[in-house]
């Protein structure tokens, strides 16, 4: 039988190595799940197209492969959208196929036509339409060699289905650039040895010096040699929300996540540093605050793979182009040992000084309370993924993420709905445990996945912290518009638990346990797919807050709230 363009999609698909697939069939894909049946590659039906790119996500977070998802044109493309909006945000490498309406339609508004890749080209790294099937080949080889190349991030290719349906004859593996597509020939670039000897000079000739690493370091594998690095060179150490588990949480000298959710003595740290040394992240405003106010006493060397990022945000005296780990390793080779008493002591003691606080006691309606509990009892292979909200910041302050990959968040669009499908995929990846943790808004914006999650059986656990409001909005709203509260109450209670249990997922609930923290060590220790729900109260907040368009100086604290304090972080 001769291959058509749907056979040499798969086919590349099983080159590449990818084992498993996530998307849903329609008329303009049909070719290629019909070739998908016999080709070994397991799929992955999901509820919601926006699902199957979270579920690729999912596996590409935690195995650093890119993940596949499939859709079909018009509706199945548009909801891929957000999620490749997301993968671009946080780098993430991903490649989406999908169905188009024959060639000789397009442009006719056809049943079911968008213009897909005119739709995601602001939101993906490349986005090509195949319009002949000896291109095919070409399409999907570049499409990996993009989404995984140099800074990572999301790749369409879009696929009429008359290009599925031809016959390939003998002129498969075409190869060449398509137009427009990146080039990545230089995908893990090294630094420069002039570069590393200025970086070592900045260093010897600094009195505070600190690194900063972000979520380039972590997806680029940089993260054994910067703990070496910071031991040896005596460096304080902060992180974005996406470097967290980069650097060693235990370390005394790192200080954990910097801006407008960061313990305040990381903030007031990163303000009398005198050199930065940022590692893989883009100066993100969440992690900034006002930037003219940013860390205005330090000389700034700023390592990014992407030359878009140097100088985008801040400028950087010594502006570096590299691979984070590249970056790493050669420096490492060059640096000397260092020792920084003066400025080691005053780092502890603002740690003492000015440490995270959390509110008082131990409340089974508080959400900081259950999360603390969670993070003791967590298995130490977990991977913790979460939705968007309060309880992604509490994740982010409470658990302290050992390794890379360890948690996966929506970092850069902050997506509400993430959590649940990116644990599917975690799940699918490999990964032995699972947690979700989410909150009643942002599980509803994906809940169909439920039964997805059920079908597969995965050792998925999600934890919701349902305080029956959009959390955060009520605090943004009870801090910055006196109190007044807009649509930011889910009036309509949802039973969870029968939620879960009608599409197959065992749910459980906190409610009415006699001893509520012991039910839910228990709860988490027993294998997925499960829900756990947690009924909490809306009043707790997520602080320290740094105002929105405030400097990281600026953060409302717990003590300003009026609360009663007990628990001191280290
Ligand atoms: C898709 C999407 N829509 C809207 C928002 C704005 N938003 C940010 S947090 C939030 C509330 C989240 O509520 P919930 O999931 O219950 O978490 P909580 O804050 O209560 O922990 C909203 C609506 C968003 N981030 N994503």
């Amino acid at each position: 039988m001769q291959d058509s363009g749907a056979s040499i999609i798969i086919e590349r698909l099983v080159a590449h190595g990818v084992g498993v697939v996530a998307g849903m069939p329609g008329g303009a894909n049909l070719p290629i799940y019909d070739a998908l049946l016999d080709s070994g590659i397991a799929h992955v039906l999901v509820r919601h197209e926006q699902a199957a790119g979270f579920i690729a996500q999912g596996m590409a977070r935690v195995g650093g492969r890119a993940g596949v998802c499939l859709a079909t044109s018009g509706p199945g493309a548009t909801n891929l959208v957000t999620a490749l909006a997301d993968a671009r945000m946080d780098s993430v490498p991903l490649v989406a196929i999908t169905g188009q309406v024959p060639t000789a339609l397009i442009g006719t508004d056809a049943f079911q036509e968008v213009d897909t890749c005119a739709m995601v080209r602001p939101l993906v790294k490349h986005a090509e339409q195949v319009r002949r099937v000896e291109d095919v080949a070409a399409a999907i080889d570049r499409a990996f060699a993009i989404a995984e190349g140099g800074r990572p991030g999301p790749v369409l290719v879009d696929v009429p289905k008359d290009v599925q349906q031809a016959a390939a004859g003998t002129a498969r593996a075409g190869q060449g650039a398509a137009p427009g597509a990146p080039d990545d020939a230089d995908a893990a670039p090294a630094p420069t040895d002039a570069a590393l000897a200025q970086v070592v000079d900045e260093l010897s000739r600094a009195r505070r010096p600190l690194l900063l690493v972000g979520g380039g370091a972590a997806s680029s594998g940089a993260s054994a040699a910067l703990r070496k690095l910071v031991r040896r060179q005596q460096l304080p150490s902060a992180c974005t929300l996406m470097g967290l588990g980069v650097l060693d949480p235990a370390d005394p000298a790192h200080l954990g996540m910097l801006g407008m959710h960061g313990a305040p003595c990381t903030n007031l740290v990163l303000d009398e540093a005198d050199l930065l040394l940022a590692v893989g992240l883009r100066f993100d405003d969440r992690a900034t605050g006002k930037l003219a106010e940013f860390c205005p006493r330090a000389r700034t060397v700023h390592v990014d793979i992407d030359a878009r990022e140097l100088g985008k945000l801040r400028a950087a005296q010594l502006p570096i182009r590299a691979d984070a780990r590249a970056f790493a390793e050669r420096l490492l080779e060059r640096a000397p040992s260092a020792a920084r008493p003066d400025w080691s002591t005053r780092v502890a003691q603002l740690r003492a000084e000015h440490p995270l606080l959390l509110p008082a006691g131990r409340d089974p309606r508080c959400a900081i309370h259950l999360l603390g509990e969670a993070a003791e009892a967590l298995a130490p292979e977990t991977v913790v993924t979460t939705d968007v909200g309060q309880h992604q910041m509490w994740v982010a302050q409470l658990i302290p993420f050992e390794r890379p990959r360890q948690l996966l968040t929506s970092g850069g669009l902050g997506t509400m709905g993430f959590g649940l499908p990116a644990a599917i995929g975690a799940a699918l990846a490999g990964a032995p445990r699972v947690l979700c943790v989410t909150g009643d808004g942002s599980l509803l914006l994906n809940a169909q996945e439920l039964s997805t999650l059920a079908e597969l059986g995965l050792d998925v656990t999600i934890l919701l912290l349902d305080n029956r409001h959009l959390g955060l909005v009520h605090q943004q709203q009870s801090l910055f518009y006196r109190g007044r509260l807009s649509a930011s109450r889910l009036t309509q209670p949802t039973d969870f638990v029968a939620l879960a249990r009608s599409m197959g997922v065992d749910g459980y609930s906190l409610e009415g346990a006699a001893r509520p923290f012991d039910a839910l060590r228990d709860a988490l220790a027993r294998p997925g797919p499960r829900l756990i729900h947690a009924p909490v109260r809306v009043q707790d907040q997520v602080l320290p807050m740094v105002p929105p368009g405030g400097g990281n100086r600026e953060m409302l604290r717990l003590r300003d709230a009026g609360a009663r304090v007990s628990r001191v972080q280290p």
